[in-house]
């Protein structure tokens, strides 16, 4: 894991990037923001740029940034993401987030999540306690690999802590840490298996406009293997293939084992490489009191063309 801890002066210099930033684009949308981020993204302190530069290059599987401007003012935590949203709360910790997160990739959203919205709020939200979305608090938010169901998933998770009173781990495996005998990962490698999309991405009508993919759970290159799996979601493709079923819960036993836990504390990014991690959250009691744990996350793709393809349209909102 890579850490870079912010510095007072680096705090204040992003700060002031803030207040240009919400200056210039006056009512705060990331829309129309968020094409512009990388140009300004420049304007951050170096040890950032280079910092995340080096996550990059190394394919650091987890990273985080630490001491990262908070609004003394922030808003009380909403009771869910669309609460949020009507709200516009956290907006300058979105300023923060997307600026950051331009340096490493470009944000994208999908049409049937959090209503197409660009930056997503993490929260718990009453009545999804037991969900398996991130409105959940009381079950645990199970590993996967995020939107694992389609080829268009992001590159990097970037979610950014604005509180966290119970310092609730979010839960981490590194497929460099799994030690997967030679047949079992051989048998992960096949394209035998059912990436079917999560309840995060069903509409209204209770069905999902997402494609569910038949593909491998591990590819990539042998000497550090990529992974793709949402233990809630993805089965054997065909019911009566044993042998891929068998697989799935006995790689489940290696996650949990290899499975670390990082409790982010306000002002720390976490940017978790969608290849080479599967990531949780642990179960937590709401209390729906304005100080809940409050996480703004978004999806950041390396290259935005792969999402105009899936797309057919030069826009960062799938379907
Ligand atoms: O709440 C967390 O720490 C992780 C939530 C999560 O998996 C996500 O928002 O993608
Ligand atoms: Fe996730």
């Amino acid at each position: 894991m890579k850490r870079l801890v912010i510095e007072p002066s680096e705090r204040r210099q992003i700060d002031w990037l803030v207040d240009e930033v919400l200056d210039e684009y006056g009512q705060w949308d990331p829309v129309q923001f968020v094409p512009h981020a990388k140009a300004v993204a420049e304007s951050l302190p170096i040890r950032v740029r280079q910092f995340f530069r080096r996550v990059q290059s190394d394919e650091a599987d987890v990273a985080v940034l630490s001491g990262l401007p908070l609004s003394p003012d922030l808003e009380p935590t909403p009771t869910g993401w669309d609460m949020a949203e009507k709200l516009g709360a956290g907006t300058r910790e979105e300023v923060v987030l997307t600026l950051c997160s331009a340096v490493l990739g470009e944000a994208f959203a999908w049409g049937n999540q959090q209503n197409g919205r660009i930056v997503h709020d993490v929260c718990p939200a009453p009545g999804k306690e037991r969900s398996e979305t991130s409105g959940s608090s009381t079950a645990p938010l199970s590993l996967h690999t995020e939107d694992a169901f389609h080829q268009c998933r992001c590159d990097y998770v970037a979610l950014y802590c604005l509180r966290n009173p119970d310092r609730i781990g979010t839960t981490v495996v590194r497929a460099e840490r799994l030690a997967l005998p030679e047949r079992l990962s051989g048998i992960l490698s096949e394209r035998r298996f059912h990436h079917r999309p999560d309840q995060s991405h069903v509409g209204p009508q209770g069905h999902s406009s997402g494609v569910a993919e038949v593909d491998a759970i591990l590819f990539g290159p042998p000497e550090s293997r990529y992974l793709r799996i949402d233990f809630d979601d993805t089965c054997a493709a065909d019911e009566d293939d044993r042998e891929a079923r068998e697989a799935i819960t006995e790689l489940y036993g290696y996650v949990v084992a290899a499975q670390e836990r990082v409790a982010l504390e306000p002002g720390d990014a976490i940017f978790l490489d969608n290849y080479r991690v599967v990531h949780g959250r642990e179960p937590f009691e709401p209390r729906y009191d304005g100080t809940d744990r409050w996480l703004k996350r978004v999806n950041l793709i390396r290259d935005l063309r792969r999402v105009f393809v899936a797309t057919e349209a030069r826009s960062r909102i799938i379907g």
